[in-house]
């Protein structure tokens, strides 16, 4: 019917694809996704390279279980895999790491009693570092996470009664090594850039951290239950122009059923709309928002996009004709000595690199990750460098002297891909509670509650931002905006 409202989603990732499979489902049929690339999916890249390799270029874990959507897919679809292996829950974990070799230079392997005591006491300070949001804990010492946990763990490890002189600088250098980890969990360059005041305003879901056997393939289950049609690739938006301009169309009855709103791409197509959802990443908002509104966003939104925290964290996958490593493990973590452990200049980007995860979906693939400025000056080194570079890395680490060079060297260059700027968000400090939520307010209509303008993606979800399953539920919660404004009455009338 011609009053059924057009709705156009920009972005094609997990919040794009679940606010369209919401407005499908709820009966809205003229809705169109536009998608800069010639693929979906975003941050869930999934590879596949031979039969036993696949790499996650993006989201790797499902973040928790209880109360995670995501996780109901997967489960439900068996697209699960259970990575625990028996034995290790008896010891401390930190999000995904369960089963960890801490190795430190000269192939030294750190002993497991020290590194379960240091994560006992690390992991009482993150929840103190939770509580001060929870409890609203007025005042602190400090604004930052990186620094809180420095000086209180760090006064914790020196007051220990660990009396043995060389337990404590182990347990010092863990918590060099632990912040580096902190990094590439929130997002950002350093973990004195991350609030403390709004840490616990994350919402980790409780349960495991999941592994799956493929995330493209979760997504692809709500892709399926969307018309192929709904989806147009290669179409960057970029204008968005909101406000009707000059005349206005008082001849119509209803506002909203003259589609309000155009989004024009760099190819010229123009696509007209009642309502766009706006799911592009927050890197591609602080580099775009000036440019992609037209009338420009409200100062306050702007700021908001400006104060939130978005980083840089790559993965680096080096692949061996056969592993070296013991198996049975599920991460190699290499611990710098304390005062070796940041890279003092760029040539050091490397030590970024806390760990390399293994994991069965590409058994001969050792999977690092780094984060912030080293993670973008990596983006500029040739493949060779980057290879060479971590192989005498993994000699230092391991003592062995014989390891051959990796089979391939492949990393991730989410800094420098337009689409994103970065990789994910998080709570930057001197950020308010609420800019998470000004940046999701929709832009409404003149005088009226109909918004023109939505948005939705990982960091509008002030709860799970980061996530996949955050994403997951941002696109739903903007295509509910539209499914109460209109009911599911057949013709998609606007209910009074
Ligand atoms: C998760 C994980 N994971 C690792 C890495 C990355 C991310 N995440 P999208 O960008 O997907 O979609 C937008 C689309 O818009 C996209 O297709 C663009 O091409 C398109 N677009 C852009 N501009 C456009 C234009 N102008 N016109 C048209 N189209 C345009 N999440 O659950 N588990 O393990 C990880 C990880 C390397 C890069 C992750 C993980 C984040 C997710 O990938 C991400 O949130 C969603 O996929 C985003 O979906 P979207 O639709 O919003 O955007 C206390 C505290 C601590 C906080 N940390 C706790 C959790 C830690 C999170 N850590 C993640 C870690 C990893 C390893």
């Amino acid at each position: 019917s011609s009053l059924a409202p057009h709705v156009v989603v920009v972005g094609g990732g997990m919040a794009g694809v679940a606010a369209a499979q919401r407005l499908v489902q709820e009966g809205l049929t003229h809705v169109k996704i536009l998608e800069a690339r010639d693929r979906v999916g975003g941050r869930i890249w999934t590879q596949y390279l031979g039969s036993d390799t696949t790499l996650e270029l993006g989201a790797n874990w499902i973040h928790g279980s209880i109360g995670n959507p995501i996780y109901e897919l997967a489960k439900q679809h068996g697209l699960l895999r259970d990575e625990v292996k028996p034995g290790d829950l008896d010891r401390p974990t930190v999000g995904e790491l369960k089963n960890g070799k801490f190795l430190m230079p000269g192939g030294k392997v750190m002993d497991e009693a020290v590194v379960d005591s240091f994560l006992q006491n690390y992991n009482e300070m993150i929840e103190e570092c939770c509580a001060v949001f929870e409890q609203g804990m007025p005042s602190q010492p400090v604004d930052s996470i990186g620094e809180f946990l420095s000086r209180e763990l760090g006064k914790q490890l020196v007051s220990s009664n660990d009396t043995d002189a060389s337990v404590k600088c182990t347990k010092m250098a863990l918590l060099q090594h632990f912040l580096k980890y902190e990094t590439c969990d929130n997002g950002c360059h350093d973990m004195r850039e991350v609030s403390l005041k709004y840490f616990g305003q994350y919402n980790e879901l409780e349960g495991d951290h999941n592994n799956t056997s493929d995330f493209s393939a979760i997504l692809d289950l709500i892709l399926k239950t969307i018309p192929p049609d709904c989806i147009a690739y290669n179409k960057k938006v970029q204008c968005i122009r909101w406000k009707e301009e000059g005349q206005k169309r008082s001849d119509s009855a209803h506002a909203y059923d003259t589609h309000g709103v155009e989004v024009e791409c760099e190819d010229g197509q123009v696509f007209s709309a009642d309502h766009v959802i706006v799911t592009v990443p927050l890197g591609f908002l602080k580099k775009n928002s000036r440019t992609l509104f037209q009338p420009p966003l409200p100062e306050e939104k702007l700021a908001s996009i400006e104060r939130m925290g978005f980083g840089v964290v790559n993965k680096i996958f080096l692949t061996f004709q056969e592993p070296f490593w013991d198996t049975e493990y599920d991460a190699l973590h290499l611990v710098w000595d304390q005062d070796e452990s940041n890279p003092k200049t760029p040539k050091e980007w490397y030590k970024k690199t806390y760990c390399f995860y293994i994991d069965s979906k590409a058994p001969k693939t050792l999977m690092g990750f780094i984060s912030g400025k080293e993670a973008e000056y990596m983006e500029t080194l040739s493949e060779e460098e980057i290879s060479n570079t971590f192989l005498s890395l993994l000699k230092k680490f391991t003592g062995k002297d014989d390891i051959p060079k990796p089979v391939r060297t492949m990393i991730t260059r989410w800094g420098s891909d337009a689409l994103t700027c970065g990789s994910y968000s998080y709570i930057h400090v001197g950020e308010k509670g609420d800019d998470i939520s000004t940046v999701a307010e929709p832009l409404y209509r003149d005088n009226t509650e109909v918004p023109a303008v939505q948005f939705a993606g990982e960091a509008t979800h002030s709860e799970f931002f980061s996530t996949v399953h955050g994403a997951y539920l941002s696109g739903q919660r903007e295509a509910n905006r539209l499914v109460n404004l209109y009911g599911n009455s057949e013709n998609g009338t606007r209910k009074s």
